[in-house]
C-alpha cells in the first residue's frame, strides 16, 4: 500500500517485480506487458479467483528500468478508505505478491542503481519532513546536490589510494623524486576537505532532529510564561513563587520554518534545596549542549546584567530577551511580554535569523550537507587520512596504503559504493512500507 491507511479520496497499491505486469492483468482482465510502458488505463479490479468486483480505477505500467525500482511496476489506484484498498491488496496477494518490506521498492531502487545511498536518505527525510526548510533541503537533496562532493572527494581518496598501493612495489630510491611530498600534499588536501564536510553538519540536523533552543535565566525572569506563549499553549506551571520549575521540559515548536526542540529550565541560583539544585545542574547542563540559547532578563534584574550564565555555557550563541515589557520598558533592547504578546514575533524572527546564520555559517564553507550517518563515516575517514599522514612522515608506505584503502572505503560508504547489509537494514527500516 503506497498511500497511508484511513479514509481519503484515493488509494494506491504498488506492485514491483518481473511479475508485475502478471499481476496487472489478472486484476485488470486486460494484458498487461511493456507496450503499455508509461500510460495508464481504466479497468475494474476484480479477486482473480472469484471474479467478485473489488473497486475501479487506474492502472498505472512502468517497465523496468525505466521505473522507481527499476524494475516493471504497476499501480492499481482505487478508491481510499479501510476495505477497498485492503481488498485489491489482497487480489494481488492472491495472484502471486507478497507484502512488501520497510523501504523495499527504495531497497530495490538502490540494489539497481536507479539511486545512491544519499538520495535514498534523502527520499526518506522528504517524507518525514515536518516543516518546508526540512522539505527543501531533502529535495535538493534528492535532487542532487548533495553526493557531487562526496563523489569529487572519494574519487581523489581512491586515486591516491592507488598512488601509494603502486609505490609499494618499488624501493625508496625508484620512486621519482618528490613522490613523498606530492602524495603528502594531496593528503592534506583530502583530509581538510573531510573535515570541512564535517563541520556542516549542523544545518542537516538542525532541519532532521530540530534545533535545540533553551529558555534560561534567572528564578522569575518569565521563562515558563514565555515557553507557554511561544507554544500558545498553558503547557508548563507559572508562578510568582521563585523557582517554580525544576525539571526542564522540552516541547516542539515551529519557529520561521525551523523545526525547534524549545525547552524551559529551572531559574538559576544557588540553592539549598537538593531537587532545585539538580534541576538548576540539568539547566546548565542543557544550556551548553543548545544550539541557541534565549537569556532571559526581568526589568527587576536588568540592572545587574539579569544573572550572568555558567561559564561553561559562553561558547553558545545567546539572544538577550528583556521580559514582561508590560510592565516597563527597556529601550532598545529586544523585548517581550508573555502578558500581553508584546514582541513575541520579533523574538521568533531573532530565533530564526539566529539558527538561519548559525546554519549558513557552516554551509557556506563547503555547499554540502551532511547526515548523522554520513558522518560517522566521513569521521572514521578522517582517523584513517590522519593515521595515514603519520605513516607518511616515518615513511611507512605499508601503512599508509592501508590507511588511505580504508578512508577510501569510508568515502565509498557515503554513496553506497561500498555498503553492508546492516547499513541497509537500519536505513531501509526507517522507511514505511509501500515506499
Ligand atoms: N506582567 C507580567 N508578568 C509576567 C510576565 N511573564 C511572567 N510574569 C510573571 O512572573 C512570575 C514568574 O513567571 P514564570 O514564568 O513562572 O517565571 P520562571 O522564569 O519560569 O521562574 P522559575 O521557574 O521560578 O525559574 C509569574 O508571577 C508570572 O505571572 C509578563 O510578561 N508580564
Ligand atoms: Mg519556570
Amino acid at each position: 500500500m503506497a498511500t497511508a491507511p484511513g479514509r481519503g479520496g484515493v488509494a494506491v497499491v504498488r506492485v514491483s517485480g518481473p511479475a508485475a505486469f502478471r499481476i496487472a492483468t489478472a486484476l485488470s482482465g486486460r494484458r498487461v506487458d511493456a507496450s503499455l510502458a508509461g500510460r495508464f488505463f481504466h479497468a475494474t479490479f476484480r479477486a482473480p479467483k472469484t471474479q467478485v468486483r473489488l473497486d475501479d480505477g487506474l492502472v498505472l505500467v512502468f517497465a523496468g528500468p525505466r521505473s522507481y525500482t527499476g524494475e516493471d511496476v504497476v499501480e492499481f489506484q482505487g478508491h481510499g478508505g479501510a476495505v477497498a484498498p485492503r481488498r485489491v491488496l489482497e487480489a494481488c496477494l492472491a495472484a502471486g505478491a507478497r507484502l512488501a518490506q520497510r523501504g523495499e521498492f527504495t531497497q530495490r531502487a538502490f540494489l539497481n542503481g536507479r539511486l545512491d545511498l544519499g538520495r535514498a536518505e534523502a527520499v526518506i527525510d522528504l517524507v518525514d519532513a515536518r516543516t518546508e526548510r526540512a522539505a527543501d533541503d531533502a529535495t535538493a537533496r534528492l535532487l542532487g546536490a548533495q553526493t557531487r562532493p562526496f563523489e569529487d572527494l572519494y574519487a581523489a581518496a581512491i586515486d591516491l589510494s592507488s598512488r601509494v598501493e603502486h609505490a609499494l612495489d618499488f624501493s625508496e630510491d625508484e620512486l621519482p623524486a618528490g613522490f613523498g611530498d606530492t602524495v603528502r600534499s594531496a593528503l592534506v588536501d583530502l583530509l581538510g576537505t573531510v573535515s570541512r564536510q564535517l563541520s556542516t553538519a549542523r544545518e542537516g540536523r538542525l532541519l532532521r532532529e530540530g534545533a535545540l533552543v533553551v529558555l534560561a535565566g534567572l528564578p522569575n525572569a518569565g521563562k515558563s510564561s514565555l515557553m507557554n506563549a511561544l507554544l500558545g499553549a498553558d503547557r508548563v506551571l507559572v508562578s510568582n513563587e521563585a523557582g517554580t520549575t525544576r525539571d526542564s521540559i522540552e516541547e516542539g515548536v515551529e519557529i520561521g520554518g525551523w523545526p525547534v526542540r524549545l525547552v524551559d529550565t529551572a531559574g538559576l541560583r544557588e540553592t539549598a534545596n537538593t531537587i532545585e539544585r539538580e534541576g538548576v545542574a540539568r539547566a546548565t547542563e542543557l544550556i551548553s549542549k543548545a544550539d541557541l540559547v534565549v537569556h532571559l532578563i526581568a526589568p527587576e534584574d536588568a540592572a545587574d546584567g539579569g544573572g550572568i550564565l555558567p561559564p561553561e555555557t559562553c561558547a553558545v550563541p545567546t539572544i538577550v530577551v528583556h521580559s514582561k515589557c508590560d510592565l516597563q520598558a527597556t529601550p532598545g533592547a529586544l523585548a517581550v511580554s508573555a502578558k500581553t504578546g508584546e514582541g513575541l514575533e520579533a523574538l521568533r524572527t531573532a530565533i530564526a535569523d539566529g539558527l538561519t546564520s548559525l546554519a549558513a555559517k557552516d554551509a557556506e564553507e563547503t555547499g554540502a550537507d551532511v547526515t548523522t550517518r554520513q558522518k560517522e563515516v566521513l569521521m572514521r575517514a578522517r582517523e584513517a587520512l590522519e593515521a595515514a599522514l603519520a605513516a607518511l612522515a616515518l615513511p611507512d608506505w605499508v601503512v599508509a596504503a592501508n590507511e588511505l584503502r580504508v578512508a577510501a572505503e569510508s568515502l565509498g560508504r557515503v554513496l553506497g559504493k561500498v555498503y553492508s547489509d546492516d547499513l541497509l537494514d537500519a536505513l531501509f527500516s526507517r522507511f514505511c512500507i509501500g515506499k
